[in-house]
């Protein structure tokens, strides 16, 4: 039985979905200023977000759908250039505050805090999109909710490796048993579970249809106290919303 110290949330699809309607338009709207005509659809994208990472996933994307691009003499400065300029459009659509965070966010992030737990972040993207969107969409002082924030390029091999968990552990300095991981993806859940963290899976838009073996609780949202979440699988003892309560409960367990 562990005694539950720390909740690590993932950002893209957990916190908020902020995938097709902002870092998709964020890409495409890019690769149109550089007159590319790359164009990244929902469906595109969707299959694209298995690699993780924008630097990562417009590399693959080239290889994949664009092998006859002549050869660039030096391709990651280029790509790093798009990236930059794809941040900047990014974080001028997250800070319209049209990404709104996902149902019981907020809530759990409060709950959390008065129980005395700690909060932190452990994600792919860029730092700056992560400030903007807590910012934005959570608090104008939210950054200084969460002790530690994990991002981007910190760790060299990003999800699904378990880096960017273990890096936020140690920053933290808990042990995993002490702490609950929140993801989307089977990405993110492999991740976690490489780091020996244990994660709570809310499914999101573009992964609804993945598998999440390992997670104890798979459920649609979080849920509030007067909006149920339905739980696709694990037990949420009798609680029916994801409560400070209910993640004790579950930590019972291992
Ligand atoms: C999601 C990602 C990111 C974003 C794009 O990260 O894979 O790459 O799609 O962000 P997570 P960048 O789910 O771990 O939050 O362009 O800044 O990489």
């Amino acid at each position: 039985m562990a005694e539950l110290k720390a909740l690590i949330f993932d950002v893209d699809g957990t916190l908020a979905e902020t995938e097709r309607d902002g870092h998709r338009i964020a890409f495409n709207e890019t690769f149109k200023n550089h007159q590319l005509d790359w164009f990244w659809s929902d469906e595109l994208y969707g299959e694209l977000l298995a690699v993780t990472g924008g630097k990562e996933r417009m590399k693959f994307y080239l290889q994949r759908y664009q092998p006859k691009l002549p050869q660039l003499d030096d391709l990651d400065a280029f790509i790093a250039m798009l990236h930059k300029e794809k941040t900047a459009l990014y974080n001028q659509i997250v800070a319209t505050g049209q990404l709104p965070l996902r149902l019981g966010i907020k809530r759990l992030l409060l709950e959390a805090q008065q129980a005395g737990l700690t909060l932190a972040i452990a994600t792919t993207t860029s730092p700056e999109n992560v400030a903007t969107l807590l910012q934005h969409s959570l608090a104008p002082d939210a950054v200084s909710w969460f002790r530690v924030i994990a991002a981007g390029d910190v760790v060299p091999a990003k999800k699904p490796a378990p880096d960017i968990y273990n890096y936020a552990l140690q920053q933290l300095d808990l042990p995993p048993e002490n702490c609950i991981a929140f993801e989307d993806t089977a990405n993110g859940l492999k991740s976690a579970l490489g780091a020996k963290i244990h994660p709570v899976i809310t499914i999101s838009y573009y992964s609804q249809n993945e598998q999440f073996t390992g997670s104890p609780l798979v459920v649609d949202h979080l849920g509030e106290a007067d909006i149920p979440c339905n739980v696709l699988s694990g037990q949420l003892n009798s609680s029916s919303y994801v409560n400070v309560a209910a993640l004790r409960h579950l930590a019972t367990s291992w």
